[in-house]
């Protein structure tokens, strides 16, 4: 990837991102609040808004997309690897079952997605793996976004860490997204600016941009977007607080403001 600017995941140097990986990740219970997304057409068509600049999706998904007639009115980023809620597992370790090959020749992928469980004992694991794709994705020209989850017994049961949003973690999380060749890193927001700040002043010229969370209240959500924004980050990889809403292109048009139009909560509300 020589310059992510150029990539059509990324508009005037921002990102909006909507993530539809939560069938695998978490099951169909991220569905209940609307019915409607569980249907991969209806999220489709949301991701239609001229603010979104890319849909993640996993293989199977992105499969189904692809023989769609309008499969061309949205980015793909596809996600190469992940996990479900459902084994018992001695740690976090999210497997990778699609390559950068078949992501972009098979699939039409125009970005590649992996999550990194920075501090799980998996770690090392899943850095060899990342290697892989992170050098396969230098090859086919397209930018790779790193799901920066550092979570984990490293992370646990460490007394100097607070947790996975403990703002040291978070940082560290994302630093090592840029040692390791992310061109983008999608972290989740530590609570504070400040905290943002910080972990901005750690990622050179990387992108970054805030993992959305479990669904608030539009003036809760837009303030924290608003917040990364303000002190360098790049906007907003975002699922549950896009799709459960009943109207998801009402915030959507929101976040265009904000992410692209350098508007402030207060002027979009
Ligand atoms: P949300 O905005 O709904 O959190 O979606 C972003 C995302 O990273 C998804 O890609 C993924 O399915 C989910 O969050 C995982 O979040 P967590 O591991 O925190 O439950």
């Amino acid at each position: 990837m020589k310059d992510i600017d150029d990539s059509s995941i990324v508009r005037n140097g921002n990102s909006l991102i909507v993530a539809y990986d939560h069938g695998t990740e978490h099951g169909p219970v991220d569905f209940e609040p609307n019915p409607e997304s569980a249907d991969p057409q209806h999220v489709f068509d949301v991701a239609k808004h001229n603010a979104v600049t890319a849909l993640a999706v996993q293989k199977g998904v992105a499969e189904a997309f692809r023989e769609l007639d309008d499969s061309d009115e949205v980015n793909l980023l596809v996600k190469l690897n992940g996990n479900s809620a459902l084994p018992k597992r001695e740690d976090y370790y999210s497997p990778k079952q699609c390559s950068v090959q078949y992501a972009v020749e098979e699939l039409g992928a125009e970005a590649v997605g992996y999550t990194m469980y920075q501090g799980s004992i998996n770690e090392d694991r899943m850095w060899g793996e990342f290697r892989e794709v992170q050098e396969e994705a230098r090859k086919y020209g397209v930018p790779v976004v790193m799901w920066s989850y550092p979570r984990g017994k490293g992370i646990e049961e460490n007394p100097d860490y607070s947790g996975q949003k403990d703002p040291e973690v978070v940082a560290y999380g994302a630093r090592l997204g840029l040692e390791l060749g992310a061109d983008m890193v999608k972290c989740k927001y530590p609570g504070k600016q400040d905290d943002w700040k910080k972990l901005e002043k750690n990622i050179g010229e990387m992108k970054s941009v805030m993992s959305g969370g479990s669904k608030r209240s539009d003036r809760a959500f837009l303030q924290d977007v608003h917040a990364t924004i303000e002190v360098g980050g790049n906007g907003l990889a975002v699922g549950r607080n896009v799709f459960q809403r009943e109207d998801p292109g009402e915030l959507l048009d929101k976040l265009e403001g904000i992410i692209f139009e350098g508007k402030t909560p207060e002027e979009v509300l």
